[in-house]
């Protein structure tokens, strides 16, 4: 039995992916800040399936200290789900609250160097792989991304350094950029959910299983195929977004 390693796996696009992972026969180290929706991801799963680790992934030292306490069963990750991420505010730049940003940057681009660098002797001894979540925002700005786009752009472009540093070591690497799906990230980033309910209505959005299927899918290849990159949206979204100001 295969061992993956899914942060953020609270909500969304994670918590789906563990239930597909493991409904594939996967075990699952599942993480993220809130404690009683990892427990109850174990009462559903089972513990023999899934490892809760409540750690928040700004902070390097409970990582090391969740790493550290991994059951031996669970201690060989042979993939690394890199989800754990968030937006806040679509404010203009020139308005933002530089608080909203730095977390981003700390979530969205720091925490998830520092894990990757952190698992990668494991990953490198066991041939494992990395799926990274980065996003079309990191490909295709719209008005307030700014920073959100750009710790995208990072994790889109990170994802595929690593794919060339880890030449020859038969670790496969991908980055799954989405475009809209409906999870409690617009909650999040505008704490209204009046907002993220109206932004979704209509528009017939991906889901969480759309894109835990497709991790599953990548995941399960055969291990002479790697998807580099893999950007999705859903068929009510495309990219078109050019615009003048006129006097
Ligand atoms: P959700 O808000 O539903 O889930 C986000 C997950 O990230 C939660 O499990 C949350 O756990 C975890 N997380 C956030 N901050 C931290 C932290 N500091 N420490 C530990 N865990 C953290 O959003 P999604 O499922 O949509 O987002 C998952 C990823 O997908 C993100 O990287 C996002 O940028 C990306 N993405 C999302 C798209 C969308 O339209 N929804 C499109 C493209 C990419 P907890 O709060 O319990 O700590
Ligand atoms: C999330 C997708 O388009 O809301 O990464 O930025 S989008």
């Amino acid at each position: 039995m295969k061992t993956a390693f899914v942060t953020g796996a609270t909500a969304g696009i994670g918590e789906a992916t563990v239930r597909a992972l493991v409904a594939s026969g996967w075990r699952c180290i599942a993480t993220g800040r809130r404690q009683e929706r990892l427990e109850a991801l174990v009462a559903e799963l089972g513990a023999d399936k899934v490892h809760p680790a409540v750690f928040d992934v700004r902070d390097s030292a409970a990582m090391d200290a969740a790493i550290a306490a991994l059951p031996a069963e669970f201690a060989g990750v042979d993939l690394l789900v890199n989800n754990a991420g968030l937006a806040k505010g679509l404010s203009p730049a020139q308005e933002a609250d530089l608080a909203d940003w730095q977390v981003m940057i700390d979530t969205n681009v720091t925490a998830m160097v520092v894990l990757t660098r952190k698992l990668l002797p494991t990953l490198v001894a066991r041939k494992g792989a990395i799926i990274a979540i980065g996003s079309v925002a990191g490909s295709y700005i719209y008005p307030g991304g700014n920073v959100y786009a750009g710790s995208k752009a990072f994790a889109n472009h990170f994802t595929l350094a690593l794919r060339a540093d880890l030449h020859g070591t038969g670790v496969r690497v991908t980055s799954i950029e989405p475009g809209m799906v409906e999870t409690e990230f617009t909650l999040v980033r505008t704490g209204s959910q009046e907002a993220s309910d109206k932004l979704y209505s209509g528009a017939d959005p991906m889901t969480g299983e759309d894109i835990a299927n497709t991790i599953r899918w990548i995941a399960e290849l055969p291990l002479h195929l790697n998807i580099n990159r893999l950007e999705l949206m859903p068929v009510s979204q495309d990219f078109a977004g050019f615009r003048v100001a006129r006097d």
